[in-house]
């Protein structure tokens, strides 16, 4: 029989490491499917996700720069999605409607509290970004029970744009990116796109205490710059995102095929293969 056809959309692609997390899954449960890469200009992106639905793709994974496009096109919406403002999964439905989901910040909260076994209750966190990835997970860190979250933003009105939305004022506020000298906090999230771009973490190193944990979205060389200003701040424990990679893939794979993979020895792999 045909293989089920699965996808991964992103602009650029090639170096998604879903397809061979999709196929660990689906080996491991004895699954039989197909997850390919497809990389769209972001004009093209919606009608290409129609094309992949109506020549019988399931299920769609969305990654940078699509995930604001993939929630906007969908005309049924997960809470979580719309908590995000963005998709990283789409699923076919019945008569061409799709159905966007997210699965960024449920994977983010089970990497650090499962893997990492950190439990966040009680916690101040501060989240460095406001961008999609920094909505997901601010939603999340909420619903894990952190104590306060604090955003900060190099354009603050995004920052203060994510807080409003939250609505949480007793627990969820703003700073300014410059303006936390003399806080400390038990957990820093980066969420910008700082160490893709290739810039420095000017924040002061009193924000750590021994205990506090810094967590990068990203993984491998896209995280080495948050990590060099971890490391120097003192932190004992830096996490990266490949671990959230790993679990945001496991909630999507259980989303379309209803079982639950076990990620342990997908992460290890490619930890392996990392670094
Ligand atoms: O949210 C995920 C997305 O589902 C897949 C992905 C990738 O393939 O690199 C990265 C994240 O944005």
């Amino acid at each position: 029989a045909e293989a089920h056809r699965y996808a991964v959309f992103g602009h650029p692609i090639a170096h998604s490491l879903s397809p061979e997390i999709h196929q660990a899954f689906a080996a491991q449960l004895g699954i039989h499917l197909r997850y390919e890469t497809i990389d769209v200009p972001p004009g093209e992106f919606e009608e290409a996700v129609r094309r992949f639905f109506a020549e019988g793709g399931l299920g769609a994974n969305v990654t940078l720069p699509h995930k604001e496009a993939a929630f906007a096109m969908a005309d049924e919406r997960s809470e979580a999605a719309q908590r995000a403002g963005a998709a990283n999964t789409l699923t076919a439905l019945v008569g061409g409607k799709v159905q966007a989901h997210n699965t960024d910040g449920s994977g983010f909260v089970r990497d650090i509290t499962e893997r990492h076994s950190l439990d966040l209750r009680g916690h101040d966190a501060l989240l460095l970004g406001a961008g999609g990835a920094a909505k997901a997970v601010a939603w999340a860190l909420l619903d894990a029970g952190v104590q306060t979250l604090t955003i900060v933003n190099r354009t603050p009105e995004r920052a203060d744009a994510l807080a409003d939305a939250i609505g949480e004022p007793a627990r969820c506020h703003t700073r300014y990116w410059d303006g936390l000298e003399g806080e400390c906090f038990d957990l820093v999230v980066n969420a910008t796109s700082i160490g893709i771009h290739g810039g420095t973490f000017d924040l002061p190193m009193s924000l750590l205490q021994d205990h506090s944990t810094c967590y990068d979205l990203s993984y491998g060389a896209a995280a080495a710059s948050f990590k060099g200003w971890a490391t120097a701040a003192g932190t004992r424990y830096f996490r990266d995102g490949l671990g959230m990679l790993v679990e945001q893939a496991a909630d999507a794979f259980e989303h379309w095929h209803g079982q639950r993979p076990d990620t342990d020895p997908v992460y290890q792999t490619l930890r392996q293969r990392l670094g």
